[in-house]
């Protein structure tokens, strides 16, 4: 038996079982994307959380009929918001949609995750295609920007075999001690990094003149835009000097070059534009179409898709929204009271919406919050089709266990059709069949029907018939209003006037807030905490305590806190990007307050 891993991962792992052997399995050596191992995720984490076994009413058990009977009836309310969250990444997820739509409440749109990046790649391209991991295979040199590959995208480390590696991260990451060249640059900087390399390239002819007249006619202009720009002071603010932009360019110039660009880059206000800039730098080096080359971001994994589930729906922003403007909020897969940014607002948002609906797996900030909590099956335990925003793969997911615990999506779609009268719902084999027959195939392998060897060989845009648009201004907010300076007096009343960038990669041990959680923040040891003391951390959006743990390869001037860290987001803003309305996480900076008393 085979299925596929349903967690918000590049990967997206084709899982072997032997017959009735769960939980034991294995990664499928065949695969692409396996060489035959999972993670400790699958090996370990998700066989050891704890699951909600028991339906829940204001607290009490109760079973999942009498469950199912007061979602229903929380959806004959005025106003409903359903708020999805990405725990499980099958397509059979979005059924609730059509429940939504047909009793027109309404959705999110936007996203806590890649957005921003996204705007920024179809400014540039018109399109988001992804780029196969063959070509990534091909590469001369591999460019891993703001993506945390050992962690995030194990499976990838494979392609990068035998390649020259430049890492540009702040961090200095596992994989930044294994590259040939680390830039380590200030955070919050990846624009000007990918200007200041165009302009060099400019400089010393290194253009793909040829290839630039064809497919980006505009690029002198381009060039005039990357002049506007001063060498000196950028280099500086960057971090960096000109022998190290040497070295990299010696990475860039006239050979086969990917860039494997990760959510790190873009968790800002101006995120479009990094990767717009960054799309820039690849045309610059002619590096779109060809084997061996191009940019891999986040690619859109629906796209040459028909979507049974898109409805018409209103839409309210995911990442600021407004829950308590609605009586009834069905959270789906999420966990937005720990995952969206400025959590306190969001918790008292929460805390006020009259019927709160949880449908999970776990307990969590936002399962504790709700009036009735609704366990939902695991990916072992239902149908389902697994796409990946990584690569061009697509697996059937299989159910390959059965369960007493909670109910499906689909189930619990079908269940609310039923009990509002409404007609329309397909069975479930049909949306799996409507996704899977839409699928090209490789020999037995199911592939994206976007699916192109070498993407934006024929051009850019839809058709392919476009141009590629260089990035032609920058907007910076954020250095202009100095958000960053306006500190709430601390509880304690000190002043503290040191200011770190707070940078939240993912952890080794979590899936976002799911499996292990974490209480430490990440400073460098010079910056002058002490291993294991416990600090106080004060952002212009609120204040939380951590435990300090020493690390060495972070930037001085920044801290760290993965993502699966409780309270990291009292500290992040509730701001949408500029383009793509997505959460600007890292749009902030903190200060460090020592809590001496409170340590003995
Ligand atoms: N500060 C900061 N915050 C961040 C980020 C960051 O970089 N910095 N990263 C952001 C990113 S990239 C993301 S994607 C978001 C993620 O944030 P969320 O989308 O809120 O995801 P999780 O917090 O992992 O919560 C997932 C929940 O889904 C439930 N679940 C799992 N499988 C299923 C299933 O099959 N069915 C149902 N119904 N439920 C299921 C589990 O109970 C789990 O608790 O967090 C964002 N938050
Ligand atoms: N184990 C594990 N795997 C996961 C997840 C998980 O929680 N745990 N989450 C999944 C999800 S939802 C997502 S979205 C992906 C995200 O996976 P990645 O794309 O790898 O994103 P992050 O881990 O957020 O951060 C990546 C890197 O960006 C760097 N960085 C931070 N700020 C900057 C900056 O300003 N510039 C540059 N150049 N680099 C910067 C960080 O130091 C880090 O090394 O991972 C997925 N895979
Ligand atoms: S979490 Fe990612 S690496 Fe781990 S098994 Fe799932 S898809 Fe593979
Ligand atoms: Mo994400």
């Amino acid at each position: 038996m085979t299925t596929a891993c349903g967690l918000d991962c590049y990967d997206a792992c084709k899982i072997v079982l032997e017959e009735d052997t769960f939980p034991k399995m294995t990664g499928d050596a065949s695969h692409p994307v396996g060489n035959g191992a999972l993670c400790a995720l699958l090996n370990k984490s998700i066989h050891e959380a704890a699951r909600i076994e028991s339906p829940r009413i204001e607290g009490q058990d109760v079973s999942m009929d009498e469950a199912m009977l007061a979602v229903a009836d929380a959806f004959k309310h005025k106003t409903s918001l359903l708020w999805r969250g990405s725990g499980n990444m099958g397509v059979m997820q979005e059924v609730t949609n059509l429940f939504m739509e047909s009793v027109e409440g309404s959705l999110t749109k936007g996203s806590l995750c890649d957005g921003s990046g996204n705007a920024g790649i179809i400014n540039g391209r018109g399109i988001n295609k992804t780029l196969p991991l063959e070509q990534i295979a091909k590469a001369d040199t591999v460019v891993v920007w703001g993506r945390n590959v050992t962690v995030t995208n194990s499976h990838i480390m494979p392609y990068l075999e035998g390649k020259k590696i430049v890492v540009i991260d702040p961090v200095k990451t596992d994989i930044a001690k294994k590259a040939d060249f680390h830039l380590q640059i200030q955070p919050r900087t990846d624009y000007y990094t990918a200007i200041m390399l165009a302009r060099f390239v400019f400089m010393e002819d290194s253009e793909d003149t040829e290839w630039l007249d064809e497919f980006a006619p505009e690029h002198e202009d381009f060039y005039d835009y990357t002049r506007e720009h001063r060498i000196k002071a950028i280099l500086e603010y960057i971090g960096t000097d000109l022998g190290e932009m040497g070295r990299v360019l010696n990475y860039l110039r006239h050979q086969k070059v990917v860039f494997l660009v990760g959510a790190g880059v873009q968790k800002y206000s101006t995120g479009a534009s990094v990767l717009h800039a960054i799309d820039s730098l690849a045309a610059t080096l002619g590096l779109f179409g060809k084997e061996g080359c191009g940019v891999s971001y986040f690619g859109d994994s629906q796209l040459g898709f028909v979507n049974p589930f898109d409805v018409q729906c209103n839409r309210v922003s995911k990442v600021v929204t407004d829950f308590s403007a609605f009586d009834t909020v069905l959270v789906q897969g999420g966990n937005p009271a720990e995952s969206m940014p400025d959590c306190t607002r969001v918790k008292e948002e929460l805390e006020k919406v009259e019927n709160l609906i949880y449908f999970g797996l776990y307990e969590n900030e936002t399962s504790k919050r709700a009036k009735i909590v609704i366990p939902a099956k695991n990916f072992f335990e239902k149908e389902d089709v697994r796409l990946s925003y990584g690569h061009q793969y697509v697996e059937k997911m299989n159910k390959v266990m059965d369960s007493d615990i909670g109910i499906s999506e689909y189930d619990f779609t079908k269940y609310l059709f039923a009990s509002f009268g409404l007609a329309g719902l397909e069975s479930e084999e049909y949306y799996i069949d409507a996704w899977l027959t839409q699928c090209k195939k490789q020999g037995e392998q199911h592939i994206s029907p976007a699916y192109e060897a070498c993407p934006y060989e024929e051009g850019f845009g839809e058709d392919g018939d476009d141009e590629f648009e260089f990035i032609e201004d920058y907007d910076d907010n954020f250095v202009n209003t100095k958000r960053f300076t306006k500190y709430r007096k601390t509880s304690t009343n000190k002043k503290v006037d040191e200011t770190y960038w707070l940078l939240s990669p993912k952890s080794r041990k979590a899936l976002n807030t799911q499996f292990r959680r974490e209480d430490k923040v990440q400073v460098h040891p010079e910056a002058g905490y002490t291993e294991g003391e416990r600090v106080r951390l004060s952002s212009a959006y609120g204040e939380h305590d951590f435990i300090v743990k020493h690390n060495e390869d972070i930037r001085l001037g920044s801290v760290v806190i993965t993502s699966n860290t409780l309270g990291l987001n009292t500290l992040t803003p509730p701001i949408i990007s500029e383009e793509g309305e997505s959460a600007c996480y890292q749009e902030v900076k903190v200060t460090i307050e020592k809590l001496e008393k409170a340590q003995e």
